[in-house]
Formats: C-alpha cells, sequence, structure tokens
C-alpha cells in the first residue's frame, strides 16, 4: 500500500466547489496534486496556487487552475507534507528545499492539512535535520550565529555545489538532535540577520493526517 498516497488522497476529500487550495510541495503532496486534478477534470471547481516551481509545474500539467499570489486574499485549504510531525502537531517541513513559500503559504491559510506515513511522526522534534533558509550575503558569517547553538550545521549541497532555493538562497541544515522548545528555537532563529525562515511551523497545522501501515489512517486536529 502506498501511504503517502492513501493520506494525501483522504485529504483532498475535503476540497469543494469554490475553494482556494494551497498545493504542497514533496512525494506526499504530489498524491495531493494528482488527485486534486483528476477531481478538477471531473468538474471540480477550484483556484490554486503552489509552494513550489516544481508544483506548480505539475499542477499545470494536470489542468489545475494557477493564479498569481497578488489575485487572491486567503485561501481555504492547503494540503502539504512533513519531515517530522510531533505530538502537538507541530512540524519540522523543508527537506525539500520550499519551506519559506510553503510558511507563507500556510500562514495565509484558513486550513491547512497536513499529510504524511507513519515515518514522520515523532515524539520530540529535531532528528530530521531543521532546514534554515540563509540569504547568500555574508552567508558564512551567518552560518557561525547558528553554529552557537546547533553542534551540526551543514550547508545543503546538489550536484556538490551550494543548494539554491526557488527564492535564491542557501539551506543550512541544522542537526539538533532533540528540540524541546520549537516555539523558542523558531523565533531565535527568525531573529539572527541573515536567517529567511527555518523550518519549524508550530501551531500551525489544523490536521494532521498520518497513514499508517496496519491500513488505519491516524487523523488528528
Ligand atoms: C514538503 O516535502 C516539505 O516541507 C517536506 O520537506 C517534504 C515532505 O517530504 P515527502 O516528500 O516525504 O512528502 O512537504
Amino acid at each position: 500500500m502506498n501511504l503517502k498516497k492513501a493520506a494525501a488522497e483522504k485529504a483532498v476529500e475535503a476540497i469543494k466547489d469554490g475553494m482556494c487550495i494551497g498545493l504542497g510541495t514533496g512525494s506526499t503532496a504530489y498524491w495531493a496534486i494528482q488527485k486534486i486534478g483528476e477531481r478538477v477534470r471531473e468538474g471540480l471547481k477550484i483556484e490554486a496556487v503552489a509552494t513550489s516551481v516544481a508544483s506548480e509545474e505539475l499542477a499545470v500539467q494536470l489542468g489545475i487552475p494557477i493564479v498569481p499570489f497578488e489575485n487572491i486574499t486567503r485561501l481555504d485549504i492547503t494540503i502539504d507534507g512533513a519531515d517530522e510531525v510531533n505530538p502537538e502537531l507541530h512540524l519540522i517541513k523543508g527537506g525539500g528545499g520550499a519551506l519559506l513559500r510553503e510558511k507563507i503559504v500556510a500562514a495565509n491559510t484558513n486550513y491547512f492539512i497536513v499529510v504524511a506515513d507513519e515515518s514522520k511522526a515523532v515524539d520530540t522534534l529535531g532528528s530530521f535535520a531543521l532546514p534554515v533558509e540563509v540569504v547568500p550575503f555574508a552567508s558564512e558569517w551567518t552560518k557561525r550565529r547558528l553554529e552557537a547553538s546547533c553542534p551540526d550545521v551543514q550547508w545543503r549541497l546538489k550536484d556538490g555545489v551550494r543548494y539554491i532555493t526557488d527564492n535564491g538562497n542557501y539551506i543550512a541544515d541544522c542537526r539538533y538532535g532533540e528540540i524541546r522548545d520549537p516555539a523558542a528555537l523558531e523565533a531565535m532563529l527568525n531573529g539572527i540577520p541573515g536567517v529567511v525562515d527555518n523550518g519549524l511551523f508550530v501551531g500551525m497545522a489544523d490536521q494532521v493526517i498520518i497513514a499508517k501501515s496496519d491500513g488505519e489512517l491516524d487523523t488528528r486536529v
């Protein structure tokens, strides 16, 4: 059974005619976009914005109407994946590199649904390296500031060179091990000059759908 697909398709059931939808990024959100495309071809009337160039291209291929962000004031539902989800529904996101757009979209959404397979459910956030988006200017200085709180900070690489986000920035992957106070860490990191945002999503998820290998869908609100 494809757990990511099962969770994503369950989330898509919440979408109704006339809604504005935020499209997530990653291999779980991929299945949500596929299902939304199927429903659009069956007559569902929606508009959508995407959290990454990759998701926008997929949506366009599938016939999902993509509108400029400036044309809408608020999204009804966003469906996106996560790298870790804790029992309070706080998240680490950004393993796919799209954390900044994902956070802007989630913050402007009435109902934010996170979809994941059971491997993403953790008791304590932090085993997954926390992505921090950093502007290129003086980036080594910013990295040193990050290292003051984190023992292991690595620039994300792609094909041997620094990974560049859709916004032209770098990603520093920060391995904290255990994040006991996600809200405090999120605020502290975003207070460092040169940091654009980080992958902690605290108190943003309205619903989390986790597909389990026994076939159950665990829905948490
Ligand atoms: C996006 O895709 C990211 O925030 C997250 O990093 C990733 C989730 O991974 P997956 O590909 O397993 O859905 O949602």
